[in-house]
């Protein structure tokens, strides 16, 4: 672990894990902001990490211009078959919490929990009991319609993410079949007709290139929130009511790369200690302790100069 001190805005100077011991200790509305990093133990790849997703995506040809498009609403609307080909590597399946996920809900345990913002997506706190919490970034908990916005549970589209296939609305393809049937046939354009064949054959497929088979199609998307879509409402809600009850913040396993959950450890009152743990430091943000290490090992150390009533809870038993 090393440590790094911001004294500035502070009434006493924080910098040592002894004294993030005694800052948990004595805090009793702990806002905690967590990220992929708290799931890699389990088996989770992050996104940033040298093994993480985006080294993964670009090395193995998904044709992407850049790693962050497989999370892109306007390219999943395009071709989401290339993120049904991925979505099975990331969706929930038989893993088991790690102690940074267990090291929350021991916050929780002790009232000491205000609330735990995570961007993930991977259902882990909720395994773990996690109750004071919000998935700023979705879940897989919930799948949508794109064009009819209805919401199915996300267990309706599981057999298609396991398939890699493109999971499509069964009411919105009722309707399009039943408007299928009663729709008169197509007329042929006497001219494209009466023209070269060939010649007009070379000039469609330039122009459908453009043109994806999805097209019009009623796509169902998990409720993670993709880049180009906003958080839910209850996000600023809570940070809002968050702001003014909060007496220590904890960050653990995230670059804080992402907007706007980055934003929470600037908009919270300068007068609150931040703490991060994190295997990376994460140079944009000042934090008056910096814990750098691997997650699990730090909140552990952490519990056993907390005491006894600070232990971990145990890991949930398999299914
Ligand atoms: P990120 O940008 O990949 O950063 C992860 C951070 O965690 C890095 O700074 C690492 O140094 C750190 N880290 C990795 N392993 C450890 C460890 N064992 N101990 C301590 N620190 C560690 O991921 P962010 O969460 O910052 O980015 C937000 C994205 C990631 C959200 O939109 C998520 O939905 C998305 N994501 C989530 C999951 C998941 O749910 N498990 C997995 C991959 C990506």
């Amino acid at each position: 672990c090393s440590r790094v001190l911001r004294a500035r805005d502070k009434l006493e100077a924080y910098n040592t894990v002894d004294d993030a011991v005694a800052l948990i200790a004595k805090s009793k509305k702990i806002l905690v902001l967590t990220g992929a990093g708290v799931s890699t133990s389990c088996g989770i790849p992050d996104f940033r990490s040298p093994t993480g997703l985006y080294a993964r995506l670009k090395e193995e040809h998904w044709e992407l211009d850049d790693p962050q498009q497989m999370f892109d609403l306007p390219y999943f609307k395009e071709k989401p078959n290339v993120f049904y080909s991925f979505a099975k590597e990331i969706y929930p399946s038989n893993f088991v919490p790690s102690p940074c996920h267990r090291f929350v809900k021991m916050l929780e345990n002790n009232e000491k929990l205000l609330r735990n913002y995570t961007q993930n997506i991977d259902g882990l706190f909720e395994q773990i009991g996690v109750k004071r919490m919000l998935n700023c970034h979705g879940s897989f908990a919930t799948a949508s319609c794109l064009r009819c916005r209805t919401k199915f549970p996300g267990s309706a589209i599981e057999a298609d993410v396991f398939a890699s296939r493109v999971p499509l609305c069964p009411l919105c393809t009722a309707i399009d079949e039943e408007k299928a049937k009663n729709a008169p046939p197509p007329k042929k354009s006497p001219e494209k007709w009466s023209a070269n064949s060939k010649a007009f054959e070379d000039d469609d497929e330039d122009e459908m290139g453009f043109v994806s088979e999805w097209e019009g199609k009623p796509l169902v998307k998990p409720d993670i929130v993709f880049f180009g879509e906003m958080l839910s409402d209850e996000f600023d809600h809570r940070l809002l009511e968050d702001r003014e009850e909060v007496d220590l913040l904890i960050v653990i396993g995230t670059s804080l790369r992402v907007s706007p959950v980055s934003q929470i450890v600037s908009h919270l009152p300068h007068s609150i200690p931040q703490i991060l743990i994190n295997r990376d430091p994460v140079g944009h943000a000042n934090f008056d302790i910096v814990l750098l290490g691997d997650g699990d090992t730090i909140v552990k150390h952490l519990c056993s100069k907390l005491g006894d009533s600070f232990n971990l809870p145990a890991p949930p038993v398999p299914a």
